[in-house]
């Protein structure tokens, strides 16, 4: 079965709690089991991982490289900062399916830019946590 990595950034771990006027009220447990759930119903494998850590973050695209065929990433405020996770993500031969919860675009200017988008075979932005469902199954599409 083909495995994914679903990774989420900074402060997404306190999805539900975290102004929930933009996130909404899931939890990134509820995130995690939907995806969990959503990949059986597609034959894929879902692992899901969360950090605060720029670093961590870089290890985990790293390692995919040998243990996953595609990755759906919130890097949350790393999108908009982090040249790093970028380069990461350029050494990951699979798909990458990007995800904002929140229209990025309708925010404070400087959430508009992704670094990430780069990569990105695929973006969604603005559709709430409904968004990581529909990146799964992008990415299901394209392996
Ligand atoms: C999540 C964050 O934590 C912000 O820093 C980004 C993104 C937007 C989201 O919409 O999922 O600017």
């Amino acid at each position: 079965m083909k495995q994914i990595l679903l990774l989420n950034g900074p402060n997404l771990n306190l999805l539900g709690q975290r102004q929930p006027e933009i996130y909404g009220h899931a939890t990134l447990a509820d995130v995690e089991r939907d995806a969990v759930a959503l990949g059986n119903e597609l034959g894929v494998a879902v692992t899901c991982k969360q950090s605060n850590h720029e670093g961590v973050l870089v290890d985990w695209i790293q390692e995919a490289r040998s243990t996953a065929a595609g990755i759906v990433i919130n890097p949350a405020a790393y999108s908009h900062t982090s040249v790093a996770i970028l380069d990461a993500l350029n050494m990951f031969d699979g798909p990458v399916i990007e995800v904002h919860i929140s229209d990025i675009h309708q925010r404070e200017a400087f959430r508009h830019h992704s670094f990430v988008t780069h990569r990105a075979d695929e973006t969604i932005i603005g559709e709430g946590v409904a968004g990581y469902a529909r990146a799964l199954r992008l990415l299901v599409a394209r392996l």
